[in-house]
């Protein structure tokens, strides 16, 4: 709807680590996260995250699987952001800066959540652990969560 819109969120992973990207620019800037951005007209979701993954990492999959998904509201903002979280281990190519991103592996036990959006915290064990969740959280300002719910489910 109008009051909607649509992200995705792509987290890539290999034995023990994770992929994240320094935000170098826009919405999110100087936290680590996944890659993706917001879904264009014309695409499906998971086009969209393929297509931002590329474009920000260099790395392609055909492999992406949706384990999240994340309504994100802002005080004095009506328009909820809709974030899609997909994950893999099976990927081709080098992560590489793009002038979004500077990617780094993180080992798991290593993950720099200080530097990071303030829910990743809440949902990363259960995208670690391969649990499905939905979430909603309410910001106030881009560091202050007022309310949040957070929930495993079978199939989003
Ligand atoms: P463009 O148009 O690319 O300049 P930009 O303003 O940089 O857009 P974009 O498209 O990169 O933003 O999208 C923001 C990204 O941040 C998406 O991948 C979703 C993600 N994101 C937004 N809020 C988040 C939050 N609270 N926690 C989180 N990821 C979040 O882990
Ligand atoms: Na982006
Ligand atoms: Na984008």
């Amino acid at each position: 709807s109008m009051m909607k819109k649509l992200l995705t969120l792509v987290l890539i992973t290999r034995p023990n680590q994770v992929l994240l990207g320094m935000k170098k620019r826009g919405f999110g800037q100087g936290r680590w996260n996944g890659f993706g951005g917001k879904v264009e007209k014309g695409e499906t979701i998971l086009e969209a995250a393929k297509r931002e993954l590329f474009e920000e990492s260099s790395l392609k999959s055909d492999d992406l699987k949706e384990i999240g998904l994340i309504d994100f509201e802002f005080v004095g903002d009506p328009q909820i952001l809709e974030v899609h979280v997909f994950t893999t281990s099976k990927f081709e190519g080098e992560p590489t800066e793009s002038s979004e991103m500077r990617p780094q592996w993180f080992n798991v036990k290593d993950i720099p959540f200080d530097t990071m959006w303030p829910d990743d915290h809440l949902w990363f064990p259960l995208f670690l652990s391969g649990t499905k969740f939905k979430g909603y959280f309410l910001f106030e300002g881009h560091d202050k969560i007022l309310k949040q719910t957070l929930d495993k489910v079978d199939s989003l």
